[in-house]
């Protein structure tokens, strides 16, 4: 193997000379930016470092392997053929034919070995402003195949254009519309009012009975509507007492429902409203006798919209398993909170994208009505590049 280290103006002129000194088949094992000339640390230039490898080793020749007659391949256990290693011969000691055949294919280990490490040090080691973004979308929880797809296009960029072009604006600039091509055509948006009845489901302290405080005001102070509130979440006194001070607060009623009887009177009670939010415990929509039940009283396509309520505080791994957990009901979309307690918001994307689920609100923080906000694509990728402009 050949290696060898070229300095350019540019990394397409490095390009240029590698291929006519190594040819077509040399790889890039590293590059970096280096400066050169000069006199005492004055009027030095930057230049691009690349080292290159191109494997000299002659072409090993194979010959295609005899296919076995078909009585071997039917029932291998029968075969009766001797079994020989690659490089040893039936009685064991290597041949000079075989020495040769087994060096050879230790070379050609070694160069695999060679350009398989050159393209990891490639990935890992990103030129310039390149290494920040990885850095940010690995720090941002961002999946893999997703943080990949970035980096690639970012790359296939960085190598067409010289720096100077490619600048940090630029490199920001892209990641953010690759990022967007992942939430294109996604149900992204504020809550459109098709439904009567608005059903927040999650784990617990997620911050479910905080939101529909939020969203009930938003929608009686600037959309006019006649809200209710339902809680199902008669599990804990102190969740009902919550409810009822927001409900007392924006002057809306609140019907307990312990039952899927009570559920049926409420609805009946609350025929003129225009918008229920219900406020419900988790674990009941974990219990699929209770969704049976619940669903003998309410059309759960027809009538209502489910919302799934997850907090960004907690890790994309557990969120996933969340979803899925509360996969048996339909999920309409999903809401995400307490975006302000973390910097780590990589989640939303990965859950658009891998679940393909839209979103409806974000939350960011405790403050009611105010800290919350309509979901949007541009936000989602703004938050997780760290560029918020809207808070
Ligand atoms: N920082 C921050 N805190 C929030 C946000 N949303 C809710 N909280 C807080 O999270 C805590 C739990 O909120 P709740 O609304 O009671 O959560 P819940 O999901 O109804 O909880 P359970 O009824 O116990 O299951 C409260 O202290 C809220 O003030 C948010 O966006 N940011
Ligand atoms: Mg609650």
């Amino acid at each position: 193997m050949k290696v060898k280290k070229f300095v350019a103006k540019s990394m397409s002129e490095a390009m240029k000379k590698i291929r006519l000194e190594l040819g077509s088949d040399a790889v890039i094992l590293n590059s970096k930016e280096v400066q050169t000339g000069g006199f005492l640390g004055f009027f030095t230039k930057k230049n691009i470092e690349v080292i290159a490898a191109v494997d000299t080793a002659p072409a090993v020749r194979r010959q295609a392997p005899k296919k076995p007659p078909l009585s071997h391949t039917s029932n291998p256990k029968k075969t009766t053929t001797p079994k020989t290693e690659l490089h040893t011969h039936p009685n064991n000691k290597p041949t000079g034919k075989d020495e040769t055949l087994a060096s050879e294919v230790k070379e050609l280990k070694n160069i695999v070995n060679g350009i398989s490490s050159s393209i990891v040090t490639q990935f890992e080691d990103y030129p310039g402003d390149l290494k920040i973004i990885n850095q940010m979308l690995i720090d941002q929880d961002i999946v893999s195949t997703i943080r990949m797809e970035v980096m690639k296009k970012l790359l296939k960029k960085w190598y067409i254009l010289d720096k100077e072009t490619f600048n940090e604006a630029e490199v920001i600039d892209l990641t953010k519309e690759v990022l967007l091509q992942f939430l294109k055509e996604k149900d992204i948006g504020g809550f459109q009012f098709d439904k009567k009845y608005l059903n927040l489901v999650g784990p617990t302290g997620v911050g479910k009975t905080t939101t529909i405080a939020k969203i009930a005001a938003h929608c009686v102070l600037k959309h006019k509507k006649k809200v209710a509130f339902i809680t199902t979440d008669t599990f804990r006194i102190a969740a009902i007492d919550q409810l009822k001070t927001y409900a007392k607060i924006l002057n809306v009623p609140v019907e307990v429902v312990y039952s899927v009887e009570d559920f049926k009177n409420a609805k009946e009670k609350l025929a003129n409203y225009d918008l229920v939010l219900i406020d419900s415990a988790g674990r009941n929509f974990l219990n699929q006798l209770y969704i049976d039940e619940l669903k003998k009283v309410i059309d759960f396509n027809e009538e209502m919209e489910t919302y799934l309520v997850l907090s960004l505080t907690s890790k994309y791994k557990d969120m996933v398993t969340i979803f899925e957990q509360f996969s048996k009901i339909n999920i309409n979309k999903v809401i995400f909170t307490k975006k302000d307690e973390t910097y780590s918001r990589g989640a939303m994307i990965n859950l658009i994208h891998e679940y393909n689920v839209g979103v409806s609100y974000i939350t960011n923080g405790q403050s009611v009505p105010d800290d919350i906000v309509e979901g949007s694509a541009i936000q989602i990728v703004n938050s997780v590049l760290e560029v918020d402009d809207y808070e």
